[in-house]
């Protein structure tokens, strides 16, 4: 079990391997010596942070927070981490700019309906004052936070107004159902599991949503809620706007963990700042073919993943395709360079024959 390793234990086996994750690049003997030894307030360890890297060495990249104060205690490697993923040279996170959603200068990405399947936007947010799962240490904890997300979710009106549905009571058809169709959080993702994030599953963990399921809060699963609006087709504008509108609904109910130039706190460091993935499901049959979809979204800083999330595979051609940067620039910006970047590999698959 992950949880057995000891901090030795854990740099022998990443020290060792030829993982190309951005642990390994950046968790030198220097900043290994240095904290060792250290723990935050809540108890948390480097051991907590790098477990999940150290046991899958295929991560990308390996390390996770093991609660709040994991940013200040453990602050040269997670700067040097996250300022390489989010391709930033200081933690300079602007405060939040969501843009002016009622003027908003693009609409449906794919009007004819040719390629992009469907649309989700997405943002995490951490309840001030709460831990990440390493440092969660009772069960009360979490169902203090289920508590008080649905009091606030059970306040929203119109098209945000939803019903919550706990895990510890769904059945497995229904569980299954929902994650076939995309909605729903899975519970065998071994890098979460192995950060400590499936401790005390399935309790406090569930999932809010409207009657069409376009907007969706996932609750204590790999952050300690998830946002998220989504719909069929590729109507970035009608998404993007929904969500902002459950975030300003939200905010003034519920407090977040936030950083000065970090932006909001999540628990893995790539989602750190305004948290943002934009994200389409996009038929590229030829650029995948071509073998050019990485170089083109490497080009365009986006992230292709599988059909089913992050570390699955593509079906029949279609890849999610979303923003890899998070932090140093705001969500509309982030939104921007999503947009742009699809636009262009909608363009490129189009120039092949
Ligand atoms: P994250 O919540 O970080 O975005 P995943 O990559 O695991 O995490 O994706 C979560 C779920 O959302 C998966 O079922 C995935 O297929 C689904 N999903 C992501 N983007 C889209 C999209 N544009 N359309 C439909 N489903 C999507
Ligand atoms: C990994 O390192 O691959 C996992 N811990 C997941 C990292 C988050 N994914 C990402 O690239 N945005």
């Amino acid at each position: 079990d992950a949880k057995d390793y000891t901090i030795d234990e854990l740099w022998g086996m990443l020290s060792k391997s030829d993982s190309k994750s951005l642990l390994k690049k950046h968790l030198t003997k220097d900043v290994y010596e240095k904290y060792k030894n250290v723990k935050t307030s809540l108890g948390g360890t480097l051991a907590d942070c790098i477990r999940s890297g150290s046991c899958n060495l295929d991560s990308g990249v390996g390390l996770y927070a093991c609660d709040p104060e994991a940013y200040t205690t453990f602050k040269n490697l997670f700067d040097a981490v996250i300022k390489d993923y989010h391709k930033v040279s200081g933690l300079n996170h602007p405060k939040p700019n969501f843009g002016d959603i009622n003027k908003l200068d693009f609409g449906d990405l794919d009007p004819k309906g040719e390629m992009i399947i469907s649309t989700r936007v997405r943002v995490g947010r951490s309840h001030e004052g709460y831990s990440f799962p390493p440092s969660i240490k009772s069960s009360e904890d979490r169902k203090d936070m289920e508590k008080k997300t649905i009091e606030a979710l059970n306040t929203l009106e119109g098209e945000l107004k939803g019903k919550y549905y706990s895990l510890e009571t769904m059945s497995k058809e229904d569980q299954k159902q929902l994650i076939d169709d995309h909605f729903l959080f899975k519970d065998d993702d071994r890098f979460l599991r192995d950060a400590g994030g499936y401790s005390f599953w399935p309790e406090g963990r569930g999932i809010f949503h409207n009657p069409s399921k376009t907007f969706l809060v996932w609750i204590n699963e790999e952050d300690h809620l998830r946002f998220i609006s989504m719909q069929q087709g590729g109507n970035l504008a009608e998404v993007y706007k929904r969500l902002v509108n459950a975030i300003n609904q939200l905010e003034k109910k519920l407090t977040f963990a936030k950083k000065d130039g970090y932006g909001y706190l999540t628990f893995c460091p790539t989602n750190l700042g305004t948290t943002l993935r934009a994200s389409v499901h996009i038929k590229v049959p030829k650029l995948a073919a071509a073998n050019q979809l990485n170089d083109i979204c490497a080009k365009f800083n986006l992230q292709p993943r599988g059909i089913h999330g992050e570390h699955t595979e593509s079906e029949g051609g279609v890849y999610d395709i979303s923003n890899k940067r998070r932090l140093g620039l705001s969500e509309i910006e982030a939104i921007e360079e999503m947009r742009k970047g699809v636009q262009a590999v909608i363009e490129a698959e189009k120039k092949l024959k």
